[in-house]
């Protein structure tokens, strides 16, 4: 009788772990905002484009084994994939290489300016469509919901190596923290943590980097070319972090979309005010996975787990956007160059689409 109570326990206990995870705070918040787009649809039709027509993303560990399985499938068939822009960008060997490439050009601009949030919504939705129509996937991109594992992310369903996760941490080698320039004590430094050496586990294990280094928080050999396009093969490398993780938890991400009523201090609190040691989600979702590239600014995209890290960036700028639709599907602010330096003009709704030099496009050429 007590052995079988003890099973009976046992199997609840698995059951429930094993079971999808609760809806977080942000999660409420999202359903909750489903009338106001129903209703702002109502009002301003967008011809087939329908709550029932919209593509769906999502987290991934809603999605089942095998499907994230088919997830990084695809990704690993972008990877061998030729290149097509290696005349601009020598180091770009796979179509997956093309996007790290695009990311490093356009850094300066896309990011601290106007373009940051539409530029990535549009960056990720190409991402996801290379999936789709040259690999075959027949699923949408996941999001990972930082809060789901930000206590433990090294032994979570996102990054504990096995064959339906994103790959596992990095090996244990030396390495310093992740410095904050800026940012007052202690928050100047996310300390390191066990990882910082080769990925060796899950589907991305064999995975080359090829671009880059620009400014790497690892001891990297740098890169042929001084614009980082160059070729320089290398490993992953990952140091799984939960101390950056600590600031992705459900109440940050809330306050986030609930304490900022424009866009400027959306993406600003968003993107992390450091001179007031505050490192915003965005980092702290880019430190979570750190190494190399994802520590790199500019080379981030090179590790898969950043599309799903943006694909969390962009939900949230959608949940945010559907508590005003009317005056947040087109707010934009800042002036179009990175924090305003060189000083340039604001940016405006015009510049997403006319003007080609600023709009988010993927350009293969230059
Ligand atoms: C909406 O209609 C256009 C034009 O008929 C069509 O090309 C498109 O595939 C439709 N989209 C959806 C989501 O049904
Ligand atoms: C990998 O681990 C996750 C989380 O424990 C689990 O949901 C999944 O089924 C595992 N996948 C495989 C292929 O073992
Ligand atoms: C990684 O490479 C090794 C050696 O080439 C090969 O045996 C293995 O199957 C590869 N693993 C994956 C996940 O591609
Ligand atoms: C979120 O919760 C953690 C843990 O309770 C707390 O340390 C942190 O200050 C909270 N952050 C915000 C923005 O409320
Ligand atoms: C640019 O935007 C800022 C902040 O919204 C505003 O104060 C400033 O007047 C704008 N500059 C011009 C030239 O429109
Ligand atoms: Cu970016």
């Amino acid at each position: 009788m007590l052995q079988l109570s003890i099973l009976t326990a046992a199997l609840l206990v698995g059951l429930s772990s094993a079971g999808p995870y609760p809806k977080d705070d942000v999660d409420k918040l999202a359903d909750a905002s489903v009338a106001k787009w129903k209703d702002y649809l109502a009002k301003n039709p967008q011809g087939n484009c329908t709550i029932e027509t919209a593509i769906k993303r999502k987290e991934w560990s809603d999605l089942t084994s095998t499907e994230r399985q088919s997830y990084t499938k695809a990704v690993l068939c972008l990877m061998d994939k030729p290149g097509l822009m290696t005349s601009t960008a020598p180091g770009a060997k796979s179509r997956f290489d093309d996007y790290v490439a695009v990311h490093i050009q356009q850094t300066p601009r896309n990011h601290g300016s106007t373009f940051f949030l539409p530029w990535h919504r549009y960056y990720l939705w190409h991402y996801e469509n290379a999936l789709r129509t040259e690999c075959g996937y027949t699923g949408y991109q996941p999001y990972w919901n930082w809060d789901r594992y930000a206590k433990d992310p090294v032994n979570s369903p996102l990054f504990n190596g096995n064959e339906s996760s994103m790959g596992g941490n990095g090996l244990k080698v030396a390495h310093s923290g992740i410095p904050i320039p800026g940012a007052p004590r202690p928050y100047n430094m996310i300390p390191a943590a066990d990882g910082g050496g080769c990925v060796t586990t899950g589907p991305f294990k064999n995975m080359t980097v090829n671009l880059g280094p620009i400014a790497p928080t690892l001891t990297i050999k740098a890169n042929p070319r001084s614009d980082g396009l160059g070729y320089n093969p290398r490993c992953l490398r990952r140091d799984i972090n939960k101390n950056a993780a600590a600031v992705t938890t459900a109440n940050y991400t809330l306050d986030l979309i609930t304490k900022n009523s424009n866009v400027y201090w959306f993406q600003t609190v968003m993107e992390g005010q450091f001179a007031q040691g505050k490192w915003g989600v965005h980092s702290g979702g880019h430190y979570t996975i750190s190494g190399d590239p994802a520590g790199d600014f500019y080379v981030s995209p090179g590790d898969p787990a950043f599309w799903l890290h943006h694909a969390m960036i962009d939900r949230v700028w959608w949940i945010w956007q559907m508590q005003d639709l009317t005056k947040r599907l087109t707010e934009v602010s800042m002036t179009k160059t990175m924090n305003n330096q060189p000083p340039s003009a604001n940016g405006t709704l015009d510049d997403l689409t006319e003007d080609p030099e600023a709009a988010p496009f993927i350009r293969y050429t230059e």
